[in-house]
């Protein structure tokens, strides 16, 4: 007879792979709620929901580094392309098109193809402001942030706010050059 439970740590992370899309969507979902009750704020909601995704992102990159065989991106546009193609692809299973840069390549938006996060989801009029897949600029901020760039990330189309699609705009804010960790002498 087959063994009813994973043997190893491998078998753990083989499943978690192909979770129910449906219980992931509803598992979000279920969060946010929490959340809405929990702060009251929908302000505060939108900040919470933000920091999860940065300490997300910030774990997430080294996962994504590993599987992704990407090599150092020359600049900020390529980085974008590959978040939008293979970051996305990977961790929300939607591509994303990057479009909107502004004329010194530091600015741009990432246009969701999808967006599994909002399956059956519709907003009371309690909850206007919310940003609810604000967990999602937490993430890409957070892995940023590991590879060395300050961003700014924010929604600028919201299609549960009645816009015709999902747009996340990424702002470049800095730069920090990483240290080569060894004297030449
Ligand atoms: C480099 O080191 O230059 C490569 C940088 C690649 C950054 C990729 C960040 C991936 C973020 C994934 C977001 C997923 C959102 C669901």
């Amino acid at each position: 007879m087959a063994p009813v439970a994973p043997r190893s740590g491998d078998a753990i992370f083989a499943s978690v792979e192909h979770v129910n899309a449906e219980l992931f969507t509803l598992t979000y979902g279920a969060i946010v709620r929490q959340l809405l009750t929990d702060l009251e704020e929908v302000e505060e909601v939108n900040k919470q929901l933000d920091q999860m995704g940065y300490n997300i992102g910030v774990r997430l990159i080294d996962e994504f580094l590993a599987k992704s065989n990407v090599s150092r991106c020359v600049d900020f546009k390529e980085t974008a392309d590959v978040i939008a193609k293979v970051g996305f692809k990977m961790f929300l299973g939607v591509g994303a098109s990057v479009t909107n840069w502004d004329a010194d390549g530091t600015c741009c938006s990432i246009v969701l193809g999808d967006n599994p996060l909002v399956d059956f989801v519709e907003l009371p009029d309690t909850c206007q402001g919310l940003y609810y897949c604000n967990i999602l600029s937490g993430v890409v901020r957070g892995a940023l942030e590991m590879v060395s760039m300050k961003t700014e990330v924010t929604w600028v189309r919201d299609m549960l706010r009645g816009d015709d699609a999902f747009e996340l705009q990424v702002k470049l804010l800095k730069q920090v050059p990483e240290e080569y960790p060894y004297k030449d002498d």
